[in-house]
């Protein structure tokens, strides 16, 4: 067992929490007070790499692999939990999913614009109606000549409202369960298209939104993998978007726990350092040993990824509940510490606060990921695949 990181992992660190620092630290209040989506971070950051740590350099990327994406996620998600949800659109739940089960066409249409943050993407796996259980979805995309006519509605899509292709899943034969689930890459530019902004409690910076399809005509080459290939890829998928929740989650606890620091060295009360009180010293210490317990979880299921087990369900379900619940924990202890000042909007932590609930739901909700766990070891069905 080696715990530390190659200078290699070092360096890439280093640049992604020098490029927080400077391009996303001093104006991630605003951007989310304004509702901003700050686009040209998303072409930044692609230019940079961020996106192509899993992409082999043939298709654009850097092929530095999961665990340093895991690492500039975590940097990036300390910053703005919003602007982290590029590493799903970009890459892990797009480019990644086309790099696996896309034919050579498919990968260099679409791979390079997408990791390079050149061409925005999203992927539509939930609806009205399908949440948890995905299963259930209604989408359909029936063969149609020589393409597929896609009708049906998705919801809480990253980036839905602002994305040049999406990867969508619908049902091909609805009559033949989950054989009958496939994956599409879509140009969002299509006739029958249409997007609507949704409202959220956080974050602001990373537009989310449904999308509908009204008899959109796709092409045959849309198809991603083969007919029925749906429910593999879409698993597959959310074991990737997963990972990148956890170091989300793990960058934002750090922020929290930087920002309860912080504050506790500054504000005196009853005549000492609010930091000498014992009940503060509890949340500190809580926080602080619950990051070190995510951020070891999520690294090991990056670092497992690396070692070529990128079917371990099970290990990144571990940190993604772990570093959700993590990061819960965190933002409520900063939020009492800093009490009426972390109410207030002239600090970050109650954009923290408002940004840490999200990860207990999205890529699936704790209790899903709880769910996961427990049949695994209940032996009802093993997580890894
Ligand atoms: O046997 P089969 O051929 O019928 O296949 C079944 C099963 O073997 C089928 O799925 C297969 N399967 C898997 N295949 C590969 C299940 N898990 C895996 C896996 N890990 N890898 C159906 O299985 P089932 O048992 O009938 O399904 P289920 O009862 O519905 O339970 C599965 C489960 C609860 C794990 C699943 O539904 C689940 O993970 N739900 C959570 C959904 C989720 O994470 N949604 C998030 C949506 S994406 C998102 O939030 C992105 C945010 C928005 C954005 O940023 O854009």
């Amino acid at each position: 067992m080696d715990f530390s990181l190659s200078d290699e992992l070092r360096s890439m660190q280093q640049l992604a929490r020098q490029f927080t620092e400077e391009k996303i630290i001093p104006y991630a209040d605003k951007w989310d007070e304004d509702h901003h989506f700050p686009v040209e971070l998303v072409h930044e950051m692609g230019e940079l790499g961020f996106f192509g740590c899993p992409i082999p350099e043939e298709y654009g990327g850097n092929e530095t692999g999961y665990l340093a994406q895991t690492l500039l996620c975590e940097e990036v998600g300390r910053g703005s939990s919003s602007l982290r949800v590029a590493f799903n659109t970009q890459c892990l739940g797009t480019a990644l999913s086309i790099l696996r089960y896309g034919t050579a066409d498919q990968r260099k249409r679409w791979i390079p614009d997408l990791i390079r943050g050149k061409k925005l993407g999203c992927f539509a796996i939930s609806e009205p109606n399908a949440g948890s259980d995905v299963m259930s979805m209604a989408s359909t995309a029936v063969p149609d000549g020589d393409g597929f006519l896609l009708n049906g509605a998705k919801t809480w899509i990253s980036l839905a409202t602002r994305a040049d292709m999406a990867l969508v899943y619908a049902y091909h034969d609805r009559a033949a369960g989950s054989k009958g689930l496939s994956a599409f890459l879509v140009d969002m530019h299509l006739p029958g298209v249409t997007t609507r902004l949704l409202r959220k409690l956080g974050t602001h910076s990373f537009p989310t939104g449904e999308i509908s399809f009204q008899s959109v005509r796709l092409p045959g080459d849309a198809l991603l993998g083969k007919l029925g290939d749906g429910v593999k890829i879409v698993f597959s998928s959310l074991n990737q978007t997963r990972l990148s929740c956890a170091a989300g989650a793990v960058g934002l606890a750090q922020a929290c726990l930087d920002a309860a620091v912080k504050y506790c060295n500054e504000r005196q009360q009853f005549g000492e350092l609010v930091g000498k009180f014992q009940m503060n010293q509890e949340m500190i210490a809580t926080t602080a040993a619950d990051l070190e317990a995510a951020r070891l979880l999520t690294y090991r299921a990056a670092w497992q990824k690396d070692q070529g087990q990128v079917g371990n369900v099970l290990e990144t379900t571990y940190a993604k509940y772990f570093a959700s619940q993590t990061v819960v924990r965190a933002a409520h202890a900063a939020m009492k510490i800093l009490s009426a000042y972390g109410y207030s909007s002239e600090y970050p932590v109650v954009r923290y606060y408002r940004d840490a609930v999200l990860y207990e739901i999205v890529e699936g909700t704790t209790n899903i990921q709880k769910m996961v766990i427990a049949q695994d070891q209940l032996g009802y069905r093993k997580a890894n695949r």
